[in-house]
């Protein structure tokens, strides 16, 4: 096996430079743990931004990617297999929605999800061609293809791509008063949100904000559209963080303020981290406007993908890793109220289930977030600073409540320390 040394300068002389790592090389994933080149053990807190809420490598899931992909891996849609029937009808029914659309990537689940909503407001709300409007949040992330980039404020990713996908309407997340007066304007067909902004920095909004927002979509006829990729699939101690404060003690019981959305959006956890498969989910009226032709892809809904994507599911589901995300994340909050309070780096601590960030006291542009995640690497911990000052913390979902509190003996440690 290649040194770390070895890969890094690989990288760097042969790759893209579109990333900025954090200087760790990593050979071996297991549940909550990753190796690196030299075989230093480390607890993942990053869980690859949620996709790996099942754990590194689950028997379970790399079973059902083995077993097909020694049977049938991919036959285009240009052919009928047997097994994508069966996951249609299986994610259709766990997410309760009439439809689904299988794609492979989060970006390209949202392209398609907004491709869906500006064709059905043109063809069932009747908004005059080329003149649809989607509502989105400011800060929000929802990936990096040139149409999601037009209507992100991240100079950084959107800088010298244009020209822009015109037809987006920014507005303020959190603020459903601006939400209504926006809706009162002419050809809106959608709000896109993320129920949590992930990337923003674990922002949780109100309560009430997803329900209140859903209802007046609903009144003034425009999709509700909710990106879950990040924060769905039990990562915030519930199925989907739309689920609002869920109680459920078994699996998803429609508890609590389950706002159904008109368009689902679902990705990275939705393999387990073992192979890319997202989804776009949709009730019939509006899936319907989608005919043979206008919407696909060579890899999506391939029999790898479902068997992948079922034995993914079906972990979250018997291994109550929603209620496990809900009772750990809990406490890791409460334990990191501690460090807030007796640290003067720390400045916050928020989040829900196990999507967790936290704040340090230095500005944006400072490197305190970044070296204080190289020290954390050092200790045995790896995360990774969001925007400039803001470390998420986002460990499988299977974390043992012994182990969350070794992580946060490792923080501890860290911050104690650390001088700025
Ligand atoms: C990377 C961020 C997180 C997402 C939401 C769509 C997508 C993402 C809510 C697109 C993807 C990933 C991308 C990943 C880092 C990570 C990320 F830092 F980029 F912003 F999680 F916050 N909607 N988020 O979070 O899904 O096309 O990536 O499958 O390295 O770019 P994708």
């Amino acid at each position: 096996m290649i040194s770390s040394k070895k890969a890094i300068e690989l990288e760097d002389q042969y790759g893209a430079h579109n990333y900025h790592p954090l200087p760790v090389v990593l050979s071996r994933g297991k549940g909550v743990h990753v190796w690196d080149s030299e075989g230093k053990k480390y607890y993942d807190f990053l869980s690859a931004y949620s996709a790996v809420s099942q754990g590194h490598c689950h028997p379970r899931i790399t079973e059902a990617l083995k077993t097909q992909a020694e049977t049938l891996t991919l036959t285009s849609r240009g052919f009928y297999n047997n097994i994508l029937g069966e996951y249609e009808r299986f994610v259709t029914t766990y997410f309760s929605m009439d439809k689904v659309l299988p794609m492979n990537t989060g970006a390209e689940a949202v392209e398609t999800a907004i491709k869906l909503c500006r064709k059905w407001g043109y063809e069932k709300k009747g908004i005059p061609e080329n003149e649809a409007k989607i509502i989105v949040c400011h800060n929000n992330f929802h990936g990096r293809t040139i149409t999601i980039i037009s209507f992100s404020n991240d100079d950084n990713a959107k800088k010298n791509s244009g020209p822009y996908t015109p037809g987006f309407i920014k507005i303020p997340y959190n603020n459903t008063d601006a939400l209504a007066e926006i809706l009162k304007q002419p050809d809106i067909t959608g709000f896109l949100v993320e129920p949590i902004q992930g990337e923003a920095g674990a922002i949780v909004p109100d309560d009430d904000f997803i329900s209140n927002a859903a209802q007046l979509c609903k009144d003034a006829n425009v999709l509700f559209i909710a990106d879950e990729i990040q924060t769905g699939i039990a990562r915030t101690g519930s199925l989907l963080a739309i689920c609002g404060d869920c109680t459920c003690e078994g699996f998803c019981e429609r508890q609590g303020t389950y706002t159904q959305p008109d368009i689902l959006i679902l990705g990275k956890a939705l393999s387990g981290g073992i192979y890319p498969v997202s989804a776009v989910l949709a009730s019939k009226e509006v899936m319907d406007v989608l005919k043979s032709g206008q919407h696909g892809s060579t890899f999506g809904g391939n029999p790898l993908a479902c068997k992948v994507a079922i034995a993914a599911l079906e972990v979250v589901q018997d291994e109550n890793l929603i209620q496990n995300a809900r009772k750990l994340g809990k406490l890791f909050r409460d334990e990191m109220e501690k460090l807030v309070h007796s640290y003067d780096l720390f400045t916050k601590i928020r989040g829900k289930g196990l999507l967790n960030a936290l704040l340090i006291d230095d500005a944006p542009d400072s490197d305190t977030a970044w070296r204080f995640c190289v020290a954390l690497k050092d200790n045995g911990l790896l995360a990774k600073p969001t925007h400039g000052n803001i470390i998420r913390f986002a460990p499988p979902l299977i974390i043992t409540e012994e182990q969350l509190l070794e992580c946060v003996a490792i923080i501890r440690k860290t911050v104690q320390n650390f001088s700025k």
